[in-house]
């Protein structure tokens, strides 16, 4: 990134300057031969002086970590190599999510590892059908228990206490649920009705996933107009597809899926990658997948993958850093951010997924990681008890009062109530986290419309810009969810909060032409949940009004979010389903669009599961057993007593 090429050009030149001025003074010999005394003297001040200005440089210049790494100890700063190699805003969220290929030519491209022929060697299991898989696990196969080696890495960082650590066993989780994963017969709904719209939703995955399949096999996304594959080979379409895939039944293209991640996917990459993305759509992804077919593959690449981020945390703070290069385990910041911080959004969502690695893999080192980002902006002093979206990972401060709950901000709150329910209402400091950052959002950041439309503003130090990213969306699903768990008198008010920023969002679908959402609306100069410059007129097929939707059904049943959902399903058919794919559109306020020949990879892990969820009965992935990561990839809530308790009753059998 431009930014990280211009530190390294401005160190090295002060580098170049000093020794160039050490060494050649002109008119003065190595020895000092020939000087006077006084001469000397003064020299001696100005060459005292010099050094005193090098050692100010290297430690006082912002982020100068690339400096510090010389001379303090390597487990402070020095990028750690793992594995077995050797050793925007609104747009800038989604850029710094898939850095685009002329910022980084090499962005997620692939080179083959260790790693890689490790994992191609693990042997190919039969493709297998769902009902095949639920019935085995229902008949309770005892599968055998894991005991993942531990890496490199985590031995070098954690203590020897882990000796009596257990091991993870899928039949007592199976048996923790409360319900069937899929229900009784995968979510059916009774009424026909509804049951036409859900199978109209699983023919447009079929449809997404056989255009993508036969044009861009094993790359990231689809180009559905060009009929090729966008950057990279690590298959990001496949990943966030095959709990989709798993739960509509399409099991011929889940098992695709799966021999592809068996075969293919190589996670000693090279390329960089943002820490963020890898963490939901990756190990999310791959979590999920192991969650809900016991599919060992899963549970070991998802843990391998893990193992591979923990280098970006080795900064003074453990706060990571945004982009990591998988096969060296080198970190940096995102170019863009200023000052060299990390990014809320970034390090603030990756709970969910860590805890379960612990859960799975028996090693702490996930839990501890991001416990400490945890107890950092616990303690740390925050404006208005608000949140701010950049934090320098050096010295653990703010680096910009700039609040938001769309892009930047957005799933660090998702995070903090999802990481209280995931841990079975068990997790206090996330619940008095959550429930104290949305009262800092209410008091400072909704505001009501002259039109009496709720919204969230956002706020740079202290002055609020009344405009609200479709990203913010998912607000309205994430405070209804929260709402049981609210003081006793703010229960109610919260289930309203969540369905008046529900209905603006929908406001914002049906202000527009083509019933789709911009990226971007605003409540200001006369604007009502429009957007008003040209560039937020776009719709990338994202997920987030949707996704409220769907949890605004599951927690009230009021029709109209089922007739919200199916206005959505209709205008995607009109203007984003093309030839060969879905694409997103240049600008939702005209009839005749424009394509913009995408068809992102969260289009299949978000906004058509959300859809099919919408559909469905409320068993199916039922919100008592469930947490959905921010990629839409469900992990179970973990029932630490029932867990224990099953565990104990395994050893008085087998004593
Ligand atoms: C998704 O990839 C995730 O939900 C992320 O947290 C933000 N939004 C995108 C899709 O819009």
């Amino acid at each position: 990134p431009a930014v990280r090429i211009f530190c390294l050009k401005a160190v090295e030149s002060r580098h170049c300057q000093t020794k160039r001025y050490c060494k050649g003074l002109p008119g003065v010999s190595a020895s000092g031969m020939g000087l006077r005394l006084s001469q000397k003297f003064v020299f001696l001040i100005f060459l005292s002086g010099l050094v005193t200005l090098c050692f100010g440089a290297l430690f006082f210049l912002p982020d100068s970590v690339r400096l510090k790494r010389i001379f303090l100890s390597k487990t402070e700063t020095q990028p750690v190599t793992v594995g077995s190699g050797s050793g925007s805003e609104n747009d800038a969220r989604e850029h710094l999510k898939r850095p685009k290929e002329q910022d980084h030519p090499r962005a997620m491209t692939s080179t083959k590892g260790d790693t890689s022929t490790k994992l191609k060697s693990l042997s190919r299991k039969p493709a297998v059908s769902r009902e095949a898989t639920e019935e085995r696990l229902a008949g309770g196969r005892a599968q055998e228990d894991l005991t993942l080696s531990r890496s490199k890495t985590e031995s070098a960082t954690v203590p020897d206490s882990d000796a009596n650590w257990d091991t993870f066993s899928y039949d007592k989780f199976r048996r923790c649920l409360l319900k069937p994963p899929l229900g009784r017969d995968g979510g059916r709904p009774s009424d026909p009705k509804t049951t036409e719209r859900r199978d109209k939703v699983k023919e447009m995955m079929k449809f997404a996933w056989d255009n993508y399949k036969r044009y861009a096999w094993g790359k990231n996304e689809l180009r559905p107009l060009t009929r090729n594959g966008h950057i990279g080979n690590i298959g990001a379409s496949i990943i966030d597809s095959l709990d989709t895939l798993y739960i509509m039944g399409l099991m011929d293209e889940y098992n695709d899926a799966k021999q592809w991640v068996q075969s293919s996917l190589d996670l000693n990459s090279n390329g960089e990658a943002s820490l963020f993305e890898v963490n939901i759509r990756y190990v999310g992804g791959l979590l999920s997948a192991y969650y809900l077919t016991g599919e060992e593959l899963f549970k070991t690449k998802a843990v391998e993958l893990g193992e591979k981020l923990l280098p970006a945390f080795n900064t003074p703070t453990g706060i990571p850093r945004g982009v990591i290069n998988l096969g060296s385990g080198t970190s940096w910041s995102w170019g863009w951010a200023s000052a060299g911080s990390s990014i809320l959004a970034e390090f603030g969502t990756l709970h969910l997924e860590f805890v379960h690695l612990t859960e799975l893999s028996s090693n702490p080192i996930y839990t501890e990681k991001v416990m400490n980002i945890r107890k950092l902006l616990n303690k740390i002093e925050k404006p208005h008890g608000l949140y701010p979206n950049f934090l320098s990972p050096v010295s653990g401060n703010w680096v910009q009062h700039h609040v938001s709950i769309g892009g930047l901000g957005d799933s660090f709150y998702e995070y903090l109530i999802k990481s209280y329910l995931m841990s079975d209402k068990t997790d206090d400091d996330a619940k008095m986290m959550y429930y104290s950052a949305l009262e800092a959002i209410e008091a400072n950041l909704v505001q009501k419309s002259p039109g009496g439309l709720t919204y969230m503003a956002e706020w740079r130090g202290g002055i609020l810009d009344h405009k609200m990213g479709h990203l913010a969306c998912f607000s309205g699903g994430m405070i209804g969810i929260g709402a049981d768990d609210g003081a006793p008198e703010k229960r109610q008010h919260y289930l309203d909060l969540a369905a008046e920023i529900t209905h603006t969002c929908h406001e914002s679908y049906t202000r527009s032409a083509t019933k789709l959402g911009p990226e971007a609306f605003r409540f200001d100069s006369g604007a009502e949940a429009t957007a008003t410059r040209l560039s937020d007129r776009y719709y990338i097929l994202r997920p987030e009004v949707i996704e409220s939707y769907m949890y605004m059904w599951r927690l009230t049943h009021d029709p109209k979010y089922r007739e919200w959902g199916w206005e959505a399903v209709e205008a995607l058919e009109e203007h984003c389903r093309v030839e060969s794919g879905f694409s997103g559109i240049r600008d939702v306020y005209t009839m005749t669009v424009s394509h913009d020949n995408m068809q992102q990879s969260f289009f299949l892990s978000e906004t058509l599961k959300y859809l099919y969820l919408l559909f469905s009965d409320d068993d199916l992935l039922p919100l008592e057993d469930w947490v959905f990561n921010t990629e839409a990839h469900p992990l179970p809530i973990i029932r630490k007593s029932c867990l224990q308790d099953e565990a104990t009753q395994d050893k008085t059998v087998s004593e």
